[in-house]
């Protein structure tokens, strides 16, 4: 079945949502594709802290009615090392800038809602295969993809944004001689669990450990996200969850103070690394989120980049659209002066907190000195604060 429509957008994430929404806005059309369904979708466990950059897009984008309810509003996080607990006070640091804890899940479930609201249940194609994107460099790029009832489909565009994640099939169809990528893997992954519990702390805490890192979030007054760091081959069947609580407790251990535990409600084990795709645009190809980038979740700012890129990407669409390229030609190189300032964050974050499988011991001193220092200093902890609650490079 052959169509038309402006924008083509793969992967119904954060990023393909969010843009589909701002072009909708813009009364430009799309088609936006996702493999998976709207359950797997909506119950996909992931970030769980917006910016205040990610709250404002948010709000001007009237998505935020149920955010502005439910999110939980953070002044700033703790620093757990060598037995103590150090907090770190944004709004003192960054003259009053906070985060919100606000779920992915939750973000993507008022996007979905709101698209299908606006615009019917095709607004998006969910349980999609076969996508493929080609004619790249025409100013008609194709979208092709098999719908849920196995017609295929053949879509023209006057552009594609590529929002279909690290395992996207966008990135491989730039020209294999085109992008320049730089990738770190860390020898780590986070085992992540959602656990019917009260939080046992007000904000975040990260925790440097010598058995490795501990991270207490949050979702709800009832309902806490913690991670702890494991190996990256782990099986998570060796992981039940008495030996998760165990292990966690270890870790944030601090006197006079109790980890509240509860039923697990969901556990899995992501693996860490740091990525970047330049440039994220090839002729009417656009790549935006994690299709472009991967940053370790230990700075909190997959999400938020993914929110980032196309908050830039919809106006340099609709300028496109309209017949003038200006925006378009300086999408890529607008996103990768955020996207490597959060790179870099995540990567000293996650260093400077991270046990070092195999690392001597001048490396967890070199740590604990970096920490004592960030804590004592109001400028390197005002460092962390700025970039933490997002850092405007422009
Ligand atoms: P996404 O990966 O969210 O969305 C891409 C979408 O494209 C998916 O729905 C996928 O099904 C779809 N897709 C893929 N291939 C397709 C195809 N061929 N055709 C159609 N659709 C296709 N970030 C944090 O800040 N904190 C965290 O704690 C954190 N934890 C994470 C845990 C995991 C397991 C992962 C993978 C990521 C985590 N992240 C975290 C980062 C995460 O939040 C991403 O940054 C965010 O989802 C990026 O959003 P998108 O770019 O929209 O990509
Ligand atoms: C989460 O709540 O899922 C979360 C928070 C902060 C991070 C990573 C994950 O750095």
């Amino acid at each position: 079945m052959r169509s038309r429509t402006q924008v083509g957008i793969v992967g119904a994430g954060p990023a393909g949502l969010l843009l589909s929404h701002l072009l909708a806005q813009r009364r430009i059309d799309s088609v936006l594709v996702e493999v998976r369904s709207r359950e797997y979708c909506e119950a996909r466990q992931r970030a769980g802290v917006l910016e205040d950059g990610s709250v404002a897009v948010l709000r001007e984008a009237g998505l935020a009615d149920r955010l502005d309810r439910q999110g939980l509003e953070h002044g700033g996080i703790y620093l757990q090392f060598d037995g103590t607990r150090h907090h770190i006070d944004f709004r003192d640091l960054t003259g009053g800038r906070t985060v919100t804890v606000y779920a992915q899940t939750e973000v993507v479930k008022d996007l979905i809602a709101r698209r299908l609201a606006d615009s019917g249940p095709d607004a998006i194609q969910f349980s999609v295969s076969g996508s493929e994107v080609a004619d790249l460099d025409t100013d008609m790029p194709v979208l092709r993809y098999t719908d849920s009832s196995g017609t295929r489909h053949e879509v023209r565009c006057d552009a594609i944004a590529g929002c279909d994640g690290f395992h996207g099939i966008s990135r491989p169809s730039l020209p294999a001689s085109l992008p320049t990528t730089w990738e770190r893997g860390y020898p780590y992954a986070w085992l992540g669990i959602l656990a019917d519990v009260p939080p046992s702390t007000d904000e975040l805490i990260y925790a440097h450990h010598s058995d490795g890192f501990a991270l207490h979030s949050l979702r709800s007054p009832t309902v806490s996200r913690l991670y702890l760091q494991v190996d990256p081959d782990e099986d998570i069947a060796e992981w039940p969850d008495e030996r998760i609580w165990g292990e966690l407790s270890r870790r944030f251990e601090l006197p006079g103070w109790t980890l509240q535990q509860g039923p697990v409600l969901d556990k899995s084990i992501t693996p860490m690394r740091s990525f970047v795709c330049a440039p994220m645009r090839y002729g009417r190809l656009f790549l935006a989120g994690d299709a472009a980038h991967i940053v370790p979740p230990t700075g909190a700012k997959g999400l938020n980049l993914a929110l980032a890129d196309v908050a830039v990407l919809a106006p340099a669409l609709e300028a496109l659209l309209h017949g003038d390229d200006k925006l378009a030609a300086a999408y890529s190189s607008t996103c990768l002066d955020r996207v490597w300032r959060s790179t870099h964050f995540s990567w000293w974050m996650t260093t400077m907190l991270h046990r070092t499988p195999g690392a001597d011991a001048m490396t967890t001193q070199l740590q604990l000195s970096q920490l004592r220092y960030v804590v004592a200093s109001r400028a390197a902890a005002t460092s962390l604060a700025e970039n933490y609650t997002g850092f405007a490079v422009h």
